[in-house]
């Protein structure tokens, strides 16, 4: 019986931009359900109880939350497709240290870079390039952080790359002259199909992101 799989997801989200890439790299065919988060569905709250946020994966029914869970469960049911963990136990743990890294870190520096004013907002772009020059250096020379191939890090990274024009437009900074080899990084990603064909448009982000501000009465 062929497998049953749904994602339930929000447009410009960096979290279930993860696991549109990764759906896609395992050639996995999908039913992408946009949620409107300021109304949510019957659906997510029932998928998602804890947390009640997306993406949610539901596959023959079951769900799984929590992005970087998703794809380690995408990577380990496809197995038969580019694996996007590697192999040796050692680089595994070095590989999920980063995502984690990245999901305590740049989330929230970059949220308030948008969010807040005065010596908070500086801060916040303090930290953001802080983290991304920390990335810079673990990326090195190579082509991806996986390696040769697109792999979880890049998975984690590569969707808050579509929201760094929204952080540098409002912070005043240029992520290219802080960090060229993230952003030589993100343009070497945008050349696969799987990463460009799931990243949201840019100044799509920026638009939304002023909508958001105007919402939240954010000056
Ligand atoms: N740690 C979660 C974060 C997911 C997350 O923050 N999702 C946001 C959208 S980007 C959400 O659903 N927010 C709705 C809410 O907080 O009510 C993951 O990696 O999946």
């Amino acid at each position: 019986m062929a497998d049953e799989v749904k994602l339930l997801d929000s447009w410009p989200s960096m979290f279930g931009m993860r696991v549109r890439i990764a759906l896609a790299e395992k050639g996995v065919a999908y039913e992408y359900v946009e949620e409107d988060l300021s109304n949510k569905s019957p659906l997510l709250l029932q998928m998602n109880p804890i947390h009640k946020k997306i993406p949610v994966l539901v596959h023959n029914g079951k769900p799984i939350c929590e992005s970087s869970i998703i794809v380690q469960y995408i990577d380990e049911v496809w197995s038969d497709k580019v694996p996007l963990l590697p192999s040796d136990p050692y680089e595994r743990a070095q590989a999920r240290f980063w995502v984690d890294f990245i999901d305590k870190k740049l989330y929230d520096a970059g949220r308030k870079i948008w969010t807040t004013k005065g010596e908070e907002h500086e801060a916040s772009k303090k930290d953001l390039i802080g983290v991304l020059k920390q990335l810079e250096e673990v990326l090195g020379e190579k082509a991806y952080f996986g390696g040769e191939c697109l792999g979880f890090v890049d998975l984690a990274l590569v969707g808050f790359s579509t929201w760094f024009h929204t952080y540098e437009t409002i912070g005043n900074f240029s992520t290219e002259a802080e960090c060229p080899k993230i952003v030589g990084w993100m343009k070497r990603c945008m050349q696969k199909e799987s990463v460009s064909k799931a990243l949201a448009d840019p100044k799509k982000i920026y638009d939304f992101v002023l909508q958001m501000k105007k919402k939240f009465g954010i000056d």
